[in-house]
């Protein structure tokens, strides 16, 4: 039925009436609910999304009821370059969210089948479906409005309990082809004992700049692999973890980073594709690219989707079940 690859990630590419079913799926959604994106209508998704086709259906389910693929890479969805208009200079924009109603449902849609959509509340002011797009004060930080500098492979808020089990991106445009790049855990050698350590509660993970400056943060040790020594899950965001005092330790940390980046294999989104990552068996970053500023930039929007919301109670906030303590300010 897919179109399998040989690596441990899916393609689905959407035939015409497929594309179809979606597209106006997604526009009877967006007419219901402009000007803005609010969490009564993030409820009515899931609802809704048992209409998309079958074979979306099928991929995304497969994805969380087998945790296999790691990643799922949808394609075929068309996206009008002129509607969707130019890409803002930041990611706080109404006009422009108002402007990619249909992409942000086709997102919320296809995530809907892998659990529940959330956003921080120190993150993009709350907002369930970021935006990533370069920013031209961040061009040189480890940030995902950066495009100069690559974005370091990681798990995504590696720092924190309730990190989402999925994240889902949907490209508006990458005229630069700028490629996202996807490392998955089943690719790893990790049979050499020494990455034992790594089971371990010792690594110290801060919170990412995406969370505002926190990275004085309190943060208690937690391991960077857990669960099945032969199947295990990942949590790591190595540009932001505190390097061990020990220079053993520090020395597997390095080699297990080695090994990951080894496998690390470019997905260069096009408009209209999304990516679906599983955050725990697989990491993800993307390749430095030149950006212009001149509203033709790349532009993808994001979402953070948990298995289950219930477990995150601990960090809900008072605004909305659907919005988590993210990195508390400093
Ligand atoms: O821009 C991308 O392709 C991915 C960036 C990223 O890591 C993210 O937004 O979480
Ligand atoms: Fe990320």
């Amino acid at each position: 039925v897919f179109q399998e690859s040989d690596v441990p990630g899916l393609v689905l590419v959407l035939d015409e009436q497929e594309q179809c079913q979606v597209v106006s799926l997604a526009d009877d959604l967006a007419r219901s609910v402009r000007p803005a994106v609010n969490h009564d209508f993030i409820r009515d998704i899931p609802a809704a999304a048992q209409e998309l086709p079958v074979r979306v259906r099928k991929a995304l389910l497969l994805m969380r009821q087998r945790e296999d693929p790691a990643f799922a890479h949808i394609c075929g969805v068309r996206v009008d370059d002129d509607a969707i208009g130019p890409t803002p200079a930041h990611w706080h924009d109404t006009d422009a969210d108002e402007r990619t109603m249909r992409e942000q449902v086709v997102l919320m849609l296809f995530g809907s089948m892998l659990g529940e959509l959330f956003g921080w509340e120190s993150q993009q002011e709350g907002s369930i479906i970021h935006n990533v797009l370069p920013i031209s004060q961040y061009e040189n930080t480890q940030i995902n409005f950066a495009s100069k500098e690559p974005i370091w492979w990681h798990t995504e808020d590696a720092f924190h309990d309730f990190r989402p089990d999925y994240v889902g991106l949907f490209c508006l445009r990458n005229p630069v082809s700028a490629a996202t790049t996807v490392s998955c855990v089943s690719e790893w050698d990790l049979r050499d004992p020494k990455f034992g350590v790594l089971f371990e509660d010792r690594f110290f993970q801060v919170p990412d700049n995406s969370h505002g400056s926190c990275q004085e943060a309190a943060v208690s040790p937690r391991p960077v692999l857990l669960g099945d020594r032969r199947r295990p899950y990942v949590c790591i965001d190595p540009y932001f973890l505190k390097r061990p005092d020990d220079p053993k330790i520090a020395e597997v940390l390095d080699d297990f980073c080695e090994t990951v980046s080894r496998s690390l294999r470019e997905v260069v989104l096009g408009p209209g594709e999304a990516l679906f990552v599983d955050n725990y068996l697989a990491v993800h970053g993307r390749q430095p690219f030149h950006a212009s500023y001149d509203g033709k930039d790349r532009w993808l929007k994001r979402a953070l989707i948990s298995r289950d919301l219930r477990r995150c109670w601990p960090v809900r906030t008072k605004a909305s079940r659907q919005v988590l303590v993210g990195a508390v300010s400093c």
